[in-house]
């Protein structure tokens, strides 16, 4: 090897590392802090999925959200999130909608795909290693696998519950049967869910609610202060 062509591989490692996003450097696949739902036994099978139906209860028609992180992404010990919430027969007949969301935080390392199954514990959950690219699980009766409308990646489902009964959320980081395994990584996401579509964002402010309803659906770092505000 030359000392030019020797440079210009050592120019290119150096610029390598320098583009290495948070949480991928080191050992493969990346792996990030676990979150608080992984104790006592974690949430990763449909058996032990996290029960959120009080907590969907207490919002009333607010958002509830909590902090969670696909902390390994791969094909042996990878993480899955799941959640559980309880529809009555009175509210499915009411025809009660829910929003569910995934949107990854910080960075874009992780693409969380979401899947609804039920009602009830009768489903097998498919292997997402085994689906084809760009698709989600069969069994699911709801699911979404990307919303290009955040900065972040991210996920978006509504869903509405055609009888009473427990239902099942599986959050769990993109992967297909290409080969790549779960390339789209580890990483934290907001998980979001609230009866109905509609959220007065900003309270009583019209104007306020329209700006981050904007921002919220509609991210765009280019249109950022357009409105006058800091978002
Ligand atoms: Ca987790
Ligand atoms: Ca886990
Ligand atoms: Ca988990």
């Amino acid at each position: 090897m030359t000392m030019r062509r020797a440079l210009c591989v050592l120019a290119s490692l150096l610029l390598f590392s320098a583009v290495v996003p948070p949480g991928m450097a080191g050992a493969w696949p990346p792996t990030y802090a676990v979150d608080a739902y992984e104790a006592s036994g974690g949430d990763d099978i449909k058996a032990s999925a996290r029960i959120i139906t009080a907590q969907v209860a207490a919002a009333g028609h607010d958002p509830y959200t909590e902090a969670h992180t696909i902390d390994i992404a791969n094909a042996t010990t990878g993480d899955q999130d799941w959640y559980r919430f309880t529809v009555s027969s009175h509210d499915a007949v009411a025809g009660i909608v829910y929003v569910i969301e995934a949107v990854s935080n910080d960075s874009r390392d992780v693409n969380p795909v979401i899947e609804i199954y039920g009602p009830g514990l009768a489903f097998t959950p498919t292997d997402p290693l085994s689906l084809n690219p760009y698709t989600t699980d069969p069994v699911a009766i709801a699911s979404n696998i990307r919303g290009p409308w955040w900065d972040h990646l991210g996920a978006s489902v509504t869903f509405r519950p055609v009888a009473g009964g427990d239902y099942f959320i599986r959050i769990r980081p993109y992967g297909d049967n290409s080969g790549s395994g779960y390339f789209d990584n580890a990483g934290r996401y907001t998980f979001r869910i609230k009866v109905g579509t509609l959220t007065r964002i900003a309270g009583s402010n019209r104007i306020a609610t329209a700006v981050q309803a904007s921002v919220e659906r509609f991210a765009d770092i280019s249109l950022r202060g357009s409105m006058g505000t800091s978002t």
